[in-house]
């Protein structure tokens, strides 16, 4: 089997098509990188020669050995499906951790995102806490990225109140989210800032940018990402409408923890009741 004809490839074509079509990855916006294991990569006829070296500007050589379906820099998301082995491509992390070498894609001379050092950073992070997650997602959702601007840059302010905007938030995301001061994009500080922050939260928020977000698989990122902007966006409806007359209390999200059998973060809400 050829990996043109992957599910790998044809998730990659659907979710960024999906991101585009939420506005959340505009013009070159936004970037993903799948792990593949190896017994994965051994099921393709067309990946066992390496197409070119490709060097990057870091140490990634705890992941040496592993393999990345990765978008590619400069490519546009409203692209990708139509054109997946030119705007993506497979590579393995090499042995010195300082290049990758392309097996697939990149057809046209492309490279990984300019975001890679955060991709690879955080799966660094994510695979000592959970070695499950494989993919790392990053796009500019329109209501998140709002917010860093109108509301306190304080990750227990802005989670408690991600988590009071809709029942769905702490079941979904319990450890609320993790906040970086703003960065220049694409540089290896930012990757390590965001990196830093994965080590506790799944979701990340980069102010007057967008959201770095990992997990098992594609939808279930996807879906956190959904869920953390549904909450934005209904964020930005209630303060369109007017004053807020009643909302989620704090019990109420006790009560949701119990119920659907997660822990939210302690240092954003606790679980002792107050009482008197
Ligand atoms: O890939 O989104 O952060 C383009 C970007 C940079
Ligand atoms: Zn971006």
């Amino acid at each position: 089997m050829k990996f043109i004809d992957s599910k790998f490839v044809k998730k990659m074509n659907e979710i960024t098509n999906e991101l585009y079509r939420h506005g959340w990855d505009e013009r070159n916006g936004g970037n993903i990188s799948l792990r593949l294991t190896q017994s994965e990569i051994d099921q393709y006829e067309d990946l066992n020669t390496t197409l070119r070296n490709i060097p990057i500007k870091f140490d990634a050589s705890p992941l040496a050995g592993q393999y990345y379906l990765v978008t590619g820099t400069g490519r546009y998301f409203k692209n990708v499906h139509k054109y997946p082995e030119r705007d993506t491509g497979l590579v393995r992390i090499t042995d010195e951790g300082n290049s990758v070498d392309l097996l697939w894609g990149f057809n046209d001379g492309g490279q990984p995102t300019s975001e890679f050092p955060a991709h690879l950073m955080t799966h660094i992070s994510r695979q000592k806490v959970d070695n499950n997650q494989r993919v790392v997602m990053h796009c500019h959702p329109t209501n998140l990225v709002a917010l860093s601007f109108t509301h306190k840059l304080d990750e227990a302010s802005i989670s408690r109140l991600l988590w009071k905007m809709q029942a769905e938030s702490l079941v979904v995301f319990p450890e609320g989210v993790g906040i970086i001061p703003y960065m220049t994009p694409g540089t290896n500080e930012i990757g390590q800032e965001t990196a830093d922050k994965m080590n506790e939260f799944r979701v990340v928020v980069w102010p007057h940018h967008g959201v770095f977000a990992c997990g098992d698989n594609m939808d279930e990122v996807y879906g956190l990402i959904e869920t953390v902007e549904k909450a934005c966006m209904i964020y930005t409806a209630v303060r369109s409408q007017g004053n807020i007359l009643q909302s989620i209390t704090d019990d109420d999200l006790r009560d949701l923890a119990k119920s659907f059998n997660v822990i939210p973060n302690p240092e954003f809400l606790s679980m002792a009741t107050v009482t008197g």
